[in-house]
């Protein structure tokens, strides 16, 4: 089951994205040299993007209802109640964990400060690019960490 369930950081990172055949979808979205791997300017890049989108309404930073309405697409009706409810639980324990000043609300350099170690664990290989097998293996919850 864990494997069926993305990890949120994965998830938020590339919120901006379609499901199915997500990390092709991510490499071409946040691959902007076409090099077949994700750079770090690219993922912060991305980042702000996906920040964006998520800012529905524009004002700099996201609240937990944002966030919410975010996720919503990439969860299907199908999904078993109880999973969504711990997907839920799961974001708002994100949405803590990011929101470092305890103001109620994610800023953009909040966001970042907490998505460029994410980038590092994913980033297997040590060779500062995401490639497509780190992006999978990230889906797949199998970073070779904890
Ligand atoms: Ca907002
Ligand atoms: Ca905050
Ligand atoms: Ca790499």
């Amino acid at each position: 089951m864990s494997r069926s369930v993305w990890p949120l950081y994965v998830v938020v990172v590339l919120a901006t994205l379609p499901g199915g055949a997500w990390a092709e979808n991510a490499l071409s979205e946040l691959d902007a040299n076409n090099d077949g791997a994700i750079g770090r300017q690219e993922a912060i890049d991305g980042q702000r993007k996906a920040f964006e989108q998520i800012d529905r309404n524009g004002d700099g930073v996201i609240d937990l209802d944002e966030l919410e309405a975010s996720q919503a697409a990439a969860e299907s009706d199908e999904m078993p109640a109880d999973v969504r409810r711990a997907r839920r639980k799961a974001r708002e324990r994100w949405f803590d964990n990011l929101d470092r000043d305890a103001s109620g609300d994610i800023s953009l350099s909040e966001y970042q400060a907490a998505m460029t170690p994410y980038f590092d664990a994913l980033d297997t290989n040590s060779d500062g690019v995401l490639d497509g097998g780190e992006l999978r293996r990230a889906v797949e919850g199998d970073t070779g960490q904890d």
